[in-house]
């Protein structure tokens, strides 16, 4: 078998789309979430979950390629953030925070506008080793978030003392119509401890109000935007007048 992340990276077949994250009380853009697509010559346009479990070997060249074209993209915006999906073993290497320092450097990213989204299992496994490097990324500006969260719909995540600037509520509990006061109280705790919140995957707007009254921070979903590619943002941005 042959690299084929990598070969599909050295054959500019893979993309990097991004999803608007929207504050809530606004209803402005805060930021976008960076999304690895794979523009495959036969399946068509792929997302990680049709394309990570076969190409296990090759991620660390899909990890770099994203982060450096998602850092370089972001620079070109005004203040707006930028969510990149890191794997969970990075979180365990002590040298991952130089190479952060190292790629938003070349890219001219401010680090305080890179944020770093870790899987709740990936933080949970291995709470120590996760903390240190987080740690480090926090000295260095960058932020963490922590995706997926709500396996067990439980508080005691919030015991664990990791210096995380946000979670990302798991798309199963933000359309579960029953779980409304457990968010809302979440959030109370969350906040008090300095974390924001974000929903994901909101589709309706009945989600999209019940979230903003349990006190989300952010909202994120096709019911704002799906994904799209890095010229679409751009335009977004500066108002859909530029045509290419
Ligand atoms: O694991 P992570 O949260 O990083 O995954 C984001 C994925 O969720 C993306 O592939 C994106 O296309 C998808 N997604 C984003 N918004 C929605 C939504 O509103 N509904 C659904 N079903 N999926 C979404
Ligand atoms: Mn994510």
């Amino acid at each position: 078998m042959t690299n084929a992340l990598a070969n599909a990276i050295a054959a500019g077949e893979m993309d990097v789309w991004y999803q608007p994250q929207i504050a809530s009380t606004t209803l402005r853009i805060a930021g976008f979430e960076a999304l690895a697509r794979w523009n495959h010559p036969e399946r068509g346009c792929i997302g990680p979950d049709e394309f990570l479990d076969q190409s296990e070997e090759s991620i660390e060249d899909l990890a770099a390629f994203v982060l450096a074209r998602a850092c370089s993209d972001a620079a070109l915006w005004p203040d707006l953030m930028v969510g990149v999906n890191v794997a969970p073993y990075q979180f365990t290497h002590g040298a991952f925070p130089d190479e952060i320092a190292a790629i938003a450097s070349a890219s001219g990213l401010p680090l305080d506008r890179l944020e770093l989204e870790i899987l709740e299992n990936a933080a949970l496994e291995n709470p120590d080793a996760a903390r240190a490097v987080m740690v480090r990324l926090r000295e260095m500006g960058v932020r963490i978030a922590i995706d997926d969260f709500g396996q067990g719909h439980s508080h005691e995540f919030l015991l664990l003392d990791l210096p995380v600037s946000k979670i990302k509520l798991a798309r199963s509990i933000v359309i579960d119509p029953t779980a409304g006061d457990w968010i809302a109280e979440f959030v109370g705790m969350a906040h008090a401890l300095d974390m924001e919140i974000t929903a994901e995957g909101v589709e309706t707007q009945a989600q999209a109000k019940a979230m903003q009254a349990a006190g989300c921070d952010y909202m994120q979903g096709f019911f704002f935007a799906r994904p799209a590619p890095g010229r679409d943002v751009v335009r977004a941005i500066v108002g859909g007048g530029a045509k290419t």
